[in-house]
């Protein structure tokens, strides 16, 4: 049966031109392949407002499956990431100027929620595929875990079906000319992408293996 998959990628922000979350999930809108049908939809990096956008693409597209992509500058690797928190910290405005300090972002809902995504299997396919990957633990405090988080508690507050995850990934080339910052092509993001949305769609169940963090 073909699974529908909803992407999400993040307009700019902090002074970038291009984010290349939305340049990649956007080449994958309309796509289907391996039984998945991939649709795409771009959020705002504002914190509240991409939750709301969120959540009404999520009841028009009906989808079995929802993968929210965010650019995490500097980060080496894309990273699948395995936890989000109940906390807004801004370091920087949003796009809309909002800046919450030590603010919860639902106030009935648990200090965190782990994702539904086999994120370890996901991070293997994608080395398989010579693309540098592995789970990462923290998403942040700023609108990726906000949307990551509020993903979470929607899911849960709806007692939905739906898996849902977030996948930090680092800058592309055209941004790193003009700062030492590690970068991937968008080709390598587009394809880890594709990677991630076929490997959820084929396994509910993680894979039992070393990973893992010691800082
Ligand atoms: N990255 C930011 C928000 C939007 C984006 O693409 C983050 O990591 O929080």
């Amino acid at each position: 049966m073909m699974k529908k998959v909803l992407l999400t990628g993040f307009d700019p922000f902090g002074g970038e031109e291009i984010n290349p979350s939305w340049e990649a999930v956007k080449r994958l809108d309309g796509i289907q392949t391996e039984n998945i049908e991939m649709m795409a939809v771009q959020l705002p990096t504002v914190y509240r407002e991409s939750i709301a956008i969120l959540e009404q693409q999520i009841k028009k597209h009906q989808p079995e499956i929802v993968i929210c992509v965010g650019q995490a500058g500097g980060r080496l690797h894309v990273t699948p990431e395995k936890v989000a928190i109940n906390l807004d910290d801004a370091r920087i405005s949003d796009n809309a100027g909002n800046q919450p300090i030590d603010r919860e972002i639902a106030s009935t809902g648990p200090a965190a929620y782990f994702t539904g995504l086999p994120i370890k299997r996901m991070a293997e396919r994608m080395k398989e595929n010579n693309i540098p990957a592995s789970v990462s633990y923290t998403a942040g405090t700023f609108v990726c875990n906000h949307i990551f988080y509020g993903l979470m508690d929607y899911i849960h507050r709806t007692s939905s079906t739906i898996r849902g995850g977030f996948i930090h990934i680092p800058f592309i080339h055209e941004q790193a000319m003009d700062k030492q910052a590690p970068s991937l092509s968008l080709d390598t993001i587009v394809k880890a992408i594709r990677i991630a949305a076929v490997t959820a769609a084929e396994n509910e169940a993680d894979l039992h293996i070393v990973g893992g963090t010691t800082h």
